[in-house]
């Protein structure tokens, strides 16, 4: 096509045009009335064309139009929404910032509270050091009491053991405020009566189980008289000091008044009391009396 397109084809004719002008101007008067019909007819087929490109043209762009258009509110939409995850993140950033602030506040807090008990279990420690160390000084001046009274004790003690006052003649037995004396000679009870009152005692008076119990313990012969008869009424035991009988320790079957009669009483073995004839002759006697510091 040359240029200048369908307008210049049918404005300026080439030579093949001439010719056809030629043409005509011979056919004009020969009746070429059809050939220029027909020409006519072809210039009105190009501006159909021309239109309907121009349609063409014009649906094409409505249609990108509409295309951008769609893409342009899908944009829009996607934008919108990345606005409102912007926003939403912005306020969860907000949300994390105030979370952080108050962590952050509370471990200030418990950083304070720590310190603060910290400090408390310091002060108690440092109180229980000062506490133990006032302790060991009190026990070392309680010893040192305990020390100075038990020296004075021991010096009151030979302070006592060195005078006169003995707590027992020598070869007496203290027991419990009472000496008592094992005399180890054969003699009758009024012998053995007599004996113990010019030692400054009596007649053992056995007035319990534990004074029973001791002097058992440590007798050594056989048989000892003791302080108990019937010389006045028969079976009617009395003490030599007149205590009452208010503790007995007859073996059994005893007492008997066996044989001519019996109106003495000796402790035999294993500590049993029998009633035996005051005449007789024992292998000991047992004399008592109080502690008296003379
Ligand atoms: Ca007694
Ligand atoms: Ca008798
Ligand atoms: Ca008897």
């Amino acid at each position: 096509m040359a240029p200048g397109g369908i307008y210049t084809k049918c404005e300026e004719p080439d030579t093949d045009v001439v010719k056809d002008n030629m043409f005509d101007k011979t056919s004009r008067r020969t009746g070429g009335f059809l050939l220029q019909q027909s020409r006519c007819c072809s210039q009105g087929t190009s501006i159909s064309v021309l239109y309907i490109a121009n349609a063409v043209l014009f649906l094409l762009w409505i249609i990108t139009i509409i295309i951008i258009s769609g893409k342009y509110s899908r944009m829009t939409k996607e934008l919108e929404r990345l606005h409102s995850e912007q926003t939403l993140l912005s306020g969860n950033d907000t949300y994390m910032v105030k979370q952080l602030e108050v962590l952050h506040s509370n471990q200030s807090t418990y950083a304070t509270e720590l310190n603060n008990s910290l400090q408390r279990l310091e002060d108690n420690q440092n109180k229980l050091k000062q506490d133990v160390t006032k302790l060991q000084k009190d026990l070392t001046t309680e010893k040192k009491k305990i020390w100075d009274e038990t020296f004075k004790l021991q010096n009151a003690l030979q302070k006592l053991n060195a005078s006169a006052c003995k707590m027992c003649p020598e070869g007496w037995l203290l027991n419990k405020g009472k000496c008592y004396y094992f005399h180890e000679q054969e003699i009758h009870w009024s012998l053995a009566k007599n004996f113990c009152e010019n030692q400054g005692s009596h007649l053992v008076v056995i007035n319990d189980a534990d004074e029973q119990m001791f002097l058992q313990s440590k007798k050594k012969r056989y048989s000892y008289w003791i302080g108990l008869h019937d010389m006045k009424n028969e079976n009617t035991f009395v003490w030599v000091d007149d205590s009452p009988l208010s503790y007995t320790h007859w073996f059994a079957g005893e007492p008997n008044n066996y044989g001519h009669g019996e109106d003495c009483v000796t402790m035999t073995e294993r500590g049993w009391w029998n009633d035996y004839a005051c005449g007789s002759e024992v292998t000991g006697t047992i004399c008592e009396k109080p502690w008296n510091c003379q």
